[in-house]
């Protein structure tokens, strides 16, 4: 059964479109007016071998806050919609990702619980034209939404796009982990509880 999904939210901030195919190859196709989110999104589906499509419209004449938000939600939204009943997956994944100087941890935790910690110290609020805080946002919105358990640390780092970078590219290898399938848990749903 293929893990496939696509969602549409429009409201009057933001209009997106995100289909995504969790068993995919990695292949990136994007129309965002935030091209360093698209960047960084475009590191989710390479690293985590995800196959993800977003055409996305923002009232970036305001800020980007919003935009970058409810491509959060709509990503969240189509993950867990993909992931269906969880029968069989891995549930966690964790990576620890150098790019450059920098090195940060994710974990990751498909526990049905929403719940963000994100602790990023950048050195700078801005990298080019984006404002970096807007990550976590991203990150609040997508773990409200797949219901799941994020953890993100900077370990250290000095420059803000080389951290960014090492933290999508970790979550990507995280959330690739714990929805890959346990070849040892075939049938089950990896919860005591026996549901996530
Ligand atoms: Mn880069």
């Amino acid at each position: 059964m293929s893990r496939t999904a696509k969602i549409n939210r429009k409201t009057k901030e933001t209009d997106i479109r995100v289909s995504i195919n969790i068993d995919g190859k990695g292949e990136y196709k994007s129309e965002i007016p935030v091209a360093f989110l698209g960047h960084m999104i475009s590191h989710i589906a390479k690293h985590g071998c995800f196959d993800i499509a977003i055409i996305a419209k923002g009232d970036v004449e305001v800020d980007y806050h919003h935009t970058v938000e409810d491509i959060g939600i709509v990503l969240g939204d189509a993950f867990i919609s993909a992931l269906g009943d969880k029968v069989g997956i891995h549930r966690y994944g964790h990576a620890l990702i150098p790019m450059d100087e920098s090195l940060a941890e994710v974990s990751v935790d498909l526990s049905g619980r929403s719940m963000l910690i994100y602790k990023v110290p950048l050195p700078k609020n801005k990298v080019g034209d984006f404002d970096a805080e807007l990550i976590e946002e991203f990150f609040k919105a997508f773990a409200n939404h797949s219901k799941s358990t994020i953890h993100v640390n900077l370990r250290y780092g000095e420059n803000a796009h080389h951290i960014l970078e090492a933290v999508f590219k970790a979550f990507a290898k995280a959330l690739s982990h714990a929805v890959s399938i346990n070849p040892r848990a075939s049938g089950e749903v990896p919860s005591t509880k026996g549901a996530l």
